[in-house]
């Protein structure tokens, strides 16, 4: 399938703390590039690092197990487990700076979290197919937050009933806020390199229905 790549929807001035909106239709992702300066950048990478207990993902693909080499830590509030790619994640605790991060997220993306799903992504080898964020426990009229930390890479959107499709180089500190009903209408990916990339750390702030807790 062809896309069509476009350009960003609107871009609020030209500063380098614009907002870009990157879909034209059903939905809308606004990109916030340096949110966090590169020094905070580095210890909250080095922090998040050593803070967390990291596995090997694990995901169903084709009726098989499959271990990624990509590192996960999913974290939230107490009760907030949840069901991703086949497997049942339990929560770990917030930590001072991960609160620091989400309080940052939550006044961009106008809405409180009460859980995140970091990925550590070592190098370009490493990536994340297409998919949307559209699992059952998570509350369908909430944004979803990207926090990026590390090597720059590059994010794709595709639409899924039509040829269209955008995408933006996350960028070290940047936040990227995906608004409703994006994940019903577009999925996203992170594409692999085999440009050398520093290694990458992403945070995605999600809303997990109460009534699932
Ligand atoms: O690493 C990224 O930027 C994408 C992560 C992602 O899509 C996810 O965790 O669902
Ligand atoms: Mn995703």
């Amino acid at each position: 399938m062809q896309i069509h790549l476009f350009e960003p929807a609107t871009a609020d001035g030209d500063s380098p703390s614009a907002t870009i909106n990157l879909l034209h239709k059903d939905g809308a992702a606004t990109y916030f590039p340096k949110v966090f300066d590169p020094k905070s950048c580095l210890s909250l990478f080095n922090g998040l690092r050593t803070a967390l207990n990291w596995q090997q993902d694990q995901l169903f693909m084709f009726g098989k197990l499959i271990t990624t080499k990509r590192e996960v830590a999913w974290v939230g509030d107490a009760g907030c487990s949840y069901t991703y790619s086949g497997v049942k994640k339990f929560p770990q605790a917030w930590t001072p700076e991960l609160l620091h991060i989400k309080h940052t997220a939550e006044g961009l993306a106008n809405h409180t979290f009460n859980s995140c799903l970091l990925n550590l992504y070592h190098d370009g080898d490493q990536g994340m197919g297409w998919h949307s964020d559209d699992e059952v426990e998570l509350k369908q009229s909430a944004p979803i937050a990207s926090v990026s930390f590390g090597g720059e890479r590059k994010f794709s959107f595709k639409h899924k009933f039509e040829k269209l499709g955008a995408s933006v180089v996350l960028e070290n500190g940047s936040v990227l806020v995906m608004h409703a009903p994006t994940q019903n209408f577009w999925q996203h990916s992170l594409t692999k390199t085999k440009r050398v990339v520093l290694p990458r750390i992403n945070l995605t702030f999600r809303a997990i229905r109460q009534e699932q807790q």
